[in-house]
């Protein structure tokens, strides 16, 4: 039976979660307009005063805020509370351009606790769980965000935060731990590890893991469940608004519920800023509407995907979005054709191969090389260069008919690539250094 931590707004009624999205907008607007100068000044320039926002369909009329208004503003300029007020601050790593510095109230960790909490309930969480968070902890979300979120459902709570792999196995098996949370590169990881120890699934006693902070596909889901033996949940956030907990699956794990108490979410064109109907794919923005010490209004994510109000099985209300296939910063234009490193994955993983994987792309002549470095899997190893050939030449196939552009597979020997005990660097890109 699917349970719920919040029952009565997790499962609102939409005219209930409407109106409370605008009565929480009007003050939100108001507050930020009066007491930050960088907003102000955003709708001074784009015309919009706060009484043009009398409700969510007056959103359109409010201006963008982007990553760039982001390091413009930095480190204070969009705070929206008084320092004073103010507990404590995470950080992204800042590969792409400036680190983002997010602040919070000590309102904004409660809520934000509560949607983590939302998403290890959904998980089948309670009071009876163990809960290994293996997040890292520090300047990163994923640890913080999943402990507090695990101590308000009551689970027994295991900060073990990321690496030491062989550890981490046996607090899983010593503690029984029965929820394991964690990027899904390293769930895939442990499992591997797990298998080379000679365990298997029915050797830990975990039924659910909670992934996510990193772009991953159908396929890797599965195999993720089959080599731990649970149910794989997806958990999506960003620092720029608090952390993980912005949206998770539900037992139904078709799209993740975004907290619509709290954020109100948007599909755009990302080229022209136009705002798509439903079931379209585009940008997603999220305009969060009880921040206090970071408000984000119509912030854009930079993440693909598209939204589903189609009713969920599970008893929730709010909307759905699909798995983000990556950020669009992410996406690889090769040869003219956009291409995410998710879509790899997905033809990887159909051609039995494990997510360790690299792309390498160059520009050589004024040509894009594209080039997919993977791991033989063990029992794909072997010395029969014929065998080798044909699982190359089937992988290049694979990614063709995905992709419409060739790549070149080189296969590796197993254990070739670097395990990632966080988010996995699975691409480099020369044509950027
Ligand atoms: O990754 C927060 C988080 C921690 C989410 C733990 C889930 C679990 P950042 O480091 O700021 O925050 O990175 C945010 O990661 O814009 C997406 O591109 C990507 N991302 C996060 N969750 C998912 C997911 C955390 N479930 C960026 N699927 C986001 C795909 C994800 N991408």
């Amino acid at each position: 039976m699917e349970r719920y931590y919040q029952p009565e707004i997790e499962c609102a009624p939409r005219e209930v979660i409407k109106k409370l999205q605008s009565e929480r907008l009007v003050a939100q607007i108001r507050r930020v307009y009066d007491s930050v100068p960088y907003y102000r000044k955003k709708m001074e320039e784009k015309g919009v005063a706060p009484e043009d926002i009398k409700g969510i369909d007056d959103l359109y009329k409010l201006p963008f805020l982007s990553k760039y208004d982001l390091r413009d503003a930095y480190p204070y300029g969009l705070l929206g509370a008084p320092l004073k007020d103010c507990v404590r601050i995470h950080s992204t790593s800042g590969t792409t351009g400036k680190r983002v510095i997010a602040f919070y109230t000590q309102h904004d960790i409660d809520l934000w606790d509560d949607c983590c909490a939302r998403a290890i309930v959904a998980a089948g969480g309670s009071k009876d769980d163990v809960c290994q968070v293996a997040y890292g902890y520090g300047l990163f979300t994923g640890g913080f965000g999943l402990n507090g979120g695990s101590q308000k459902v009551g689970c027994l709570t295991v900060p073990i935060s990321s690496g030491n792999t062989e550890r981490q196995i046996m607090f899983l098996q010593d503690l029984n731990a029965t929820i394991l949370c964690c990027t899904p590169s390293y769930a895939a990881y442990l499992g591997e590890h797990m298998k080379e120890m000679g365990l298997g699934p029915d050797d830990i006693p975990l039924k659910a893991g909670i992934f996510g902070a990193e772009a991953w596909s159908e396929e890797m889901r599965q195999s993720i469940q089959e080599t731990l033996g649970i149910k794989a949940y997806d958990i999506y956030g960003l620092t720029e608004l608090s952390g993980p907990g912005v949206a998770f699956e539900c037992s139904d794990q078709h799209g993740m519920h975004i907290n619509e108490d709290h954020f109100i979410a948007e599909i755009i064109d990302p080229d022209t800023g136009e705002v798509l109907p439903e079931g379209a794919t585009g940008e997603l923005v999220i305009t969060a509407v009880d921040k206090e010490a970071f408000p984000m209004i119509r912030y854009r994510t930079r993440d693909i995907c598209s939204l589903t109000r189609e009713k969920c099985p599970c008893g929730r209300t709010h909307v759905r979005m699909s798995k983000p296939k990556g950020r669009s910063d992410d996406m690889l234009i090769i040869r003219g054709v956009n291409v995410f490193p998710s879509q790899i994955e997905t033809v990887l993983l159909n051609n039995g191969f494990a997510p360790n994987y690299l792309i390498v792309v160059d520009r050589v002549n004024n040509t894009d090389t594209f080039e997919v470095q993977v791991e033989m899997t063990p029992d794909m190893f072997t010395d029969d260069i014929g065998a080798i050939q044909a699982r190359q030449k089937a992988l290049e196939a694979g990614l063709l008919s995905m992709l419409g552009i060739r790549a070149k597979v080189t296969l590796l020997a197993p254990k070739s690539i670097t395990r990632s005990e966080g988010k996995a660097v699975r691409v480099i890109d020369k044509r950027k250094i």
